[in-house]
């Protein structure tokens, strides 16, 4: 006997409500702080978390599933085996050896590739139409090495890429000018680490343009002074792993607003690593790595156009070659 007593006459539940089903591979620190910010903001109705540790896994959804009386209502599932991801609409990797203090993160390539191996064929197996995203380090290789062992067309494949170092940057720069970060268009693109670029000339502060705006006021600006900023953003990963052992809250967030615009279709730009081949004259081979990107529901929908200087575009193209290096030492 149904619990409720359906009322008379009742048209059956409406089918226009889409179901949306996510998938998180790796509850460590930065799947937890990814799948809790997805559960507060109400972005799925069903939540799949798959890792290799049993005991981690079960406590994990356990801990989320006892918060259900304060949350919207989401379905948690877990499980060591991929069929629970059956069906997903965009599934998220996190699983990987965590950078260590001081490692860079092309380090940790080698440890990764093959972790990917078992992870990537069944998530494109059970949701062969889903959007891959990819969060594990370094990041613009694996976002690569998820294409590859997918072969999902490349707009389903996107790695989180320089949304987070754009964020730091967007922080540094508000805390710099006295504004709401939420004021402040500043990309940092390329590489998501050492050789990320700065995008200088196309930064501004509700519509207007910071770098003119300084000269026209004959603020002095050192060249000195934004490379201090974007070196902050370089560093700020290492710093906070370095307090804290790891970074969780600043990727949660920044990843949950990359699943709000995929998943509801927002067609908002987020510097993401999509398949670069081709644009700003990259090339010398197939390299993901991040680019102003459009995004919605079938995943990227573009890159946008933005001005880059000669210095900048150059840096883009080192940051490239620099991904490429490592790519070539791969082996499938
Ligand atoms: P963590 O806390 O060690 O969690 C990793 C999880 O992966 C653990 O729970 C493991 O059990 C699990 N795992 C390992 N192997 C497998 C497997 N084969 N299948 C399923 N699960 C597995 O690491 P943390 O959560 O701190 O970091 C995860 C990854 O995110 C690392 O590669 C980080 O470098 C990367 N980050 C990427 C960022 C970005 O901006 N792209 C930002 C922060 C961290």
């Amino acid at each position: 006997q149904a619990f409720f007593k359906p009322i008379s006459n009742a048209d059956p539940p409406s089918p226009t409500k889409r179901h949306t089903k996510i998938t998180v591979v790796g509850v460590g620190n930065v799947g937890m702080a990814i799948a809790q910010t997805i559960l507060t903001q109400d972005l799925a109705d069903e939540l799949a978390l798959v890792d290799a540790k049993a005991d981690k896994l079960r406590g994990e959804m356990l801990d989320l599933q006892h918060a259900a009386a304060f949350l919207p209502r989401t379905k948690i599932q877990a499980s060591l085996d991929y069929d629970i991801t059956a069906g997903s609409d965009l599934c998220i990797i996190t699983a990987g050896a965590r950078q260590i203090p001081g490692e860079s993160r092309l380090n940790l390539i080698q440890r990764n590739l093959s972790l990917f191996k078992s992870i990537v064929p069944p998530l494109a197996k059970y949701s062969p139409e889903c959007i891959l995203l990819i969060v594990s380090n370094p990041v613009d290789v694996l976002t690569y090495v998820a294409w590859k062992l997918s072969r999902f067309p490349a707009n389903r494949v996107i790695g989180s890429g320089t949304n987070l170092d754009s964020s730091r940057f967007r922080f540094l720069i508000a805390d710099h000018l006295d504004v709401n970060a939420q004021d402040v268009q500043a990309y940092i693109v390329g590489e998501h680490g050492d050789s990320s670029v700065a995008l200088w000339s196309s930064i501004s502060v509700g519509g207007v343009p910071v770098l003119s705006f300084l000269k026209r006021q004959q603020i002095v600006y050192e060249k000195e002074t934004l490379a201090n900023i974007h070196k902050e953003v370089v560093e700020g990963a290492y710093e906070v792993i370095r307090l804290k052992g790891y970074t969780s809250w600043a990727i949660g967030y920044s990843v949950a607003s990359l699943v709000r615009t995929i998943l509801r279709d927002q067609r908002k730009i987020h510097p993401v690593s999509v398949l670069a081949k081709g644009f700003y004259d990259i090339d010398g081979g197939d390299v993901f790595l991040s680019l102003p990107a459009q995004l919605g529901r079938s995943g990227v929908l573009g890159v946008t156009n933005v001005h880059l200087t000669d210095e900048e575009a150059q840096q883009l193209r080192n940051s490239a070659k620099a991904i490429l290096e490592v790519q070539r030492e791969l082996a499938f």
